[in-house]
């Protein structure tokens, strides 16, 4: 067995746990904070069969999409003005980051 942990975009969970819970599979959503933008985006742990996990992962690439968004960088404090005035600059914010995880035993109570 293996835990598919994928985080997506906030935009895109609603309709990938809808299409996830329709083909069948289970799905646990977790409210999640990007270390680097500091925004919210959410985590899915998605439990498989071993051979289950490309059907996911299919699902997971025709659901979520990749964003640019703009980002101002935090200014250095002390420096000079002018070498510290923040522009936005844009990050590419992917579709999906996803890990799969062996499961070494999986109860349901
Ligand atoms: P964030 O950490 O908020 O990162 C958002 C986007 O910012 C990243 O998109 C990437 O394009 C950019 N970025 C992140 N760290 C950067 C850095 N040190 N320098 C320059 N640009 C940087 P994605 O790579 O698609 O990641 C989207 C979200 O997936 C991340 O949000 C984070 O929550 C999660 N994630 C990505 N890689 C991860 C990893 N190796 N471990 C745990 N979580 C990860």
């Amino acid at each position: 067995m293996k835990l598919i942990v994928t985080v997506v975009q906030d935009k895109d969970a609603p309709r990938l746990i809808e299409d996830l819970v329709g083909a069948g599979f289970r799905a646990t959503k977790l409210a999640s904070t990007g270390g680097f933008l500091k925004e919210g985006n959410t985590t899915l742990l998605v439990g498989v069969q071993d051979d289950e996990v490309d059907k996911v992962l299919d699902i997971v690439r025709a659901t979520c999409r990749s964003r640019e968004q703009l980002v101002t960088p935090l200014t250095s404090s002390g420096g000079a003005v002018d070498a510290c005035v923040p522009y936005p600059v844009e990050v590419l914010v992917g579709g999906a980051t996803v890990f799969v995880l062996d499961v070494e035993r999986h109860v349901r109570i």
